[in-house]
């Protein structure tokens, strides 16, 4: 590998999740799942969003035209099993099947996210979603399925979407981020971290070619001075927000100093006998970690009585952004050094790879970038241009450092920006995009759903053309 490309055979892709892209939200036998109906309180909803579900040979056509060599969606599990648990629907079969066959006739290698945020409705009002260990087994049952179905022609599998983030953002998992909820925060993770290590064992088992691990959202974490207080700050910072998390998928274990503080705090989430088996059995040791990278995080040292924060982004639609704080260990604080979107997220694309060494350091597993990218408020000019120079910019910055990070030896295999074509903003609706591809609506008016491509549509394919030469 010269310096200035990528390795063979790098995927270079696009990243969407069915309910912020897909739409039909209620159609061909799809039912209602938690973020369906949590989500639309400030802005649009999720009954068409990009409709995807209408447009996807014209977008996986988009998709060609860019150049792309693989794309990572999710599967929306109610539209597979609408009651969560019990007989599939063949329409939702259908959609997915013939989405993944046209992406390979396009030469278009599908990286398929197993869960995003979007549990069954059903499951959670039957015994409390992830609450309960009986989802489990229904995440399991849901796991057979897609590889019956998919296996044959998918190849890259990713189980859990940002388990760390859904912490950050409780309402994903229907919680409202108060500190009495910590108990069942970690219990959910528990579970979750179970049903990660079932989804992998099982892929292992139906499927001996595939490559399957989670998606993580990772940030590497900053010391806002040399101060030693605040220098620990930053570690446990980083043992909290990343280490215990990857520690579970990759070791099967509990960070020492976490479990001491759930210890301490009465917050130790209940296990059964055989947990610590499943965890650390060698057939659940994920094949390669995603991870989404959108920003560093600063933090300084938090006394112990500073009041306790959950990491909650307001759903408002708003500028609004708390980090965290956990008292006794740190405190998220703004970055001086750091420019910022519109949204207050601290753009470093050094960061990138400073993370990637952190995490290739500690698992020296394959990584896939499975999000990275920046939103905003765009304009389409009268003649549907789009342009995006401050995508452009971004996205230049963050690949170069990438192209560092391979070059000093990371395994990076490829590189999944959010987003292939504008979608939902999950904290934002449609006034923030960020995709290769501007799609015609806004939140409060649908328009005509028309597909334009944006400037950087043309660079990024530039890149992909030139595997990183250009760059
Ligand atoms: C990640 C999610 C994505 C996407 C992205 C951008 O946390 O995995 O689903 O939403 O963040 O965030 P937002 O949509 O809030 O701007």
């Amino acid at each position: 590998m010269g310096k200035q490309t990528f390795p063979d055979g790098f995927l270079w892709g696009g990243a969407t999740s069915a309910y912020q892209f897909e739409g039909a939200r209620d159609e061909d036998g799809k039912s209602r799942s938690i973020v369906d109906n949590s989500i639309n309180a400030h802005y649009t909803d999720t009954s068409i969003t990009s409709d995807h579900y209408h447009h996807w040979r014209e977008d996986v056509a988009l998709m060609k035209e860019l150049g792309l060599n693989s794309y990572r969606f999710s599967i929306a599990w109610p539209r597979i099993i609408p009651s969560g648990n019990g007989a599939t629907n063949p329409k939702g079969i259908k959609f997915y099947s013939d989405l993944i066959d046209a992406l390979l006739v396009a030469g278009i290698e599908p990286v398929v996210t197993i869960y995003h945020f979007d549990l069954p409705q059903t499951l959670q009002d039957q015994y409390g979603g992830w609450r309960s260990r009986q989802i489990i087994a229904d995440f399991d049952h849901y796991c057979y399925v897609l590889y019956k179905n998919f296996g044959d022609r998918v190849k890259y599998w990713l189980t859990i979407n940002e388990q760390s983030n859904m912490f950050a953002l409780p309402y994903l998992l229907n919680l409202s981020g108060d500190e009495s909820e910590e108990r069942v925060k970690f219990q959910m993770n528990h579970h979750m971290m179970l049903a990660n290590a079932q989804a992998i064992i099982r892929a292992h088992e139906m499927m001996p070619h595939a490559i399957i691990g989670p998606a993580i959202g990772l940030s590497p974490y900053y010391a806002l001075t040399a101060d030693p207080q605040d220098v620990i700050a930053a570690h446990n910072a980083t043992v909290f927000r990343n280490d215990f998390f990857t520690d579970l998928y990759f070791k099967g274990t509990y960070h020492p100093e976490v479990m001491n503080y759930l210890v301490a705090h009465d917050l130790v989430p209940d296990m059964e006998p055989n947990d610590a088996a499943l965890l650390m059995n060698p057939a659940a040791k994920p094949d390669y970690l995603g991870i989404n990278y959108y920003e560093s995080k600063t933090v300084r040292a938090a006394p112990r009585d500073t009041a306790y924060h959950s990491p909650a982004m307001s759903v408002t639609g708003e500028d609004v952004r708390v980090g965290e704080t956990r008292p006794g260990l740190y405190q998220e604080v703004a970055n001086s050094h750091l420019p910022t979107n519109e949204w207050h997220w601290e753009i470093d694309p050094a960061g990138l790879r400073i993370l990637l060494h952190q995490i290739y350091d500690r698992y020296g597993v394959p990584l896939i970038i499975t999000e990275n990218g920046i939103g905003g408020v765009e304009q389409l000019t009268s003649d549907h241009q789009v342009h995006d120079d401050y995508r452009i910019d971004f996205l230049d910055k963050h690949l170069v450092e990438l192209r560092q990070a391979i070059a000093e030896g990371v395994d990076v295999i490829g590189y999944e920006p959010w987003s292939f074509m504008d979608l939902l903003s999950t904290t934002n609706g449609f006034r923030k995009r960020y995709g290769f591809v501007y799609v015609n609506r806004t939140d409060e008016d649908l328009l005509d759903l028309n597909r334009y491509k944006k400037d950087s549509f043309y660079w990024y394919q530039k890149v992909i053309e030139t595997n990183g030469a250009s760059l």
